[in-house]
């Protein structure tokens, strides 16, 4: 666990000007998990110095941010886009654990920042990625749990800090939507959900503010990828393969849900080659299937970066995407034949 961690952790950030980031496209996770450390932090030491920077924010998160506005018109969501890093002593990473995945680097260096970092993450973290600037130390990384907005939370527990009805809500919202609403999940996760339950958070009221309707573009790349679909069977597992030009992640998840044991989706986003894969939690336990093992793998031999969970991960490669899927798809028979 990371409670004995938090106080290393909080006693380094004392009277340090604190930026708190996320990853690129800003997700619900990264988003609440932000804002409940900002809030944390805020009430733990005397009058901080915290700022937020996002780069961009995905489009579910910013349909969530405006019904969330409607239902909380007092909460304002502040951040910045653009900030100088010379402006604060440290910078917390949340929910991504490469500084690549971060939109604070310049065009020539993607690997470093200027300022000293630490991770908060659920992701598997490869110790490889460390670096002189990340205080390695002081990173709260456990890839139990299901989003980062519960880390945030146990250390809100921890230091018995009572959380407004608003974080309440943003930190559910995170759990459900990160956790596939408890696909994904594990008891802590329910256990965590049923923490934050109380007369003034319905979870049915959690739930229309994530209800959304499906944009055409979206249903159209669900129907072509359905349309183009390979099927590889091993054994009696069954591999989906399919391409669109947007949605890959959705793609990857529809497959599963329709049939599929495993689904391998090549996109074309924002002008880069993107792989998206999905792997069953039931066939992951059973054969010891971890997609985010063999994306990271795949990217450190061809270049690019790729990670992820054992049944879910992404992939961001420069070359040929053939020449990537053949690989994967290998990689994947070995393992599911070694079970056999
Ligand atoms: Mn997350």
């Amino acid at each position: 666990m990371l409670n004995f961690k938090y106080e290393d952790f909080l006693s380094y950030l004392k009277g340090k000007k604190i930026l708190i980031t996320t990853h690129d496209l800003v997700d619900i996770d990264g988003l609440a998990s932000c804002f409940a450390l900002k809030f944390f932090l805020t009430e733990y030491f005397y009058k901080p110095t915290i700022s937020i920077f996002f780069s961009e924010l995905s489009k579910p998160t910013r349909n969530y941010m405006v019904k969330f506005s409607e239902k909380f018109p007092e909460f304002i969501f502040t951040y910045s886009n653009n900030v100088k890093l010379s402006n604060y002593d440290v910078c917390l990473i949340i929910d991504a654990n490469e500084v690549n995945q971060i939109g604070l680097t310049t065009k020539n260096n993607t690997s470093q920042l200027s300022i000293p970092y630490i991770i908060i993450d659920h992701h598997h973290f490869n110790k490889d990625n460390l670096n002189n600037e990340n205080l390695g130390l002081l990173n709260l990384i456990n890839d139990n749990f299901s989003s980062t907005a519960e880390i945030i939370l146990n250390l809100c527990q921890q230091y018995s800090q009572k959380l407004p009805t608003p974080y309440k809500y943003l930190i559910t919202t995170a759990i459900l939507t990160d956790s596939g609403f408890f696909n994904y999940g594990n008891n802590n996760t329910i256990k965590n959900v049923s923490d934050l339950l109380d007369k003034d958070l319905d979870i049915q009221d959690v739930r229309l503010l994530l209800n959304k309707e499906i944009d055409i573009s979206e249903r159209i790349a669900q129907i072509k990828g359905l349309q183009r679909v390979e099927l590889i069977r091993e054994g009696n597992y069954l591999i989906g393969i399919s391409n669109v030009s947007s949605f890959g992640a959705k793609v990857a998840s529809t497959l599963l849900k329709i049939g599929f044991d495993i689904s391998i989706i090549h996109s074309i986003e924002k002008e880069q080659k993107i792989i998206n894969g999905r792997v069953k939690k039931t066939i992951c336990i059973k054969t010891g299937l971890h997609i985010g093992k063999i994306f990271e793998e795949i990217s450190k031999k061809f270049g690019g970066s790729g990670g992820g969970h054992d049944g879910a991960a992404a992939l961001t490669v420069d070359m040929d995407s053939e020449v990537i899927l053949k690989k994967i798809i290998e990689k994947i028979i070995e393992v599911l034949r070694s079970k056999i």
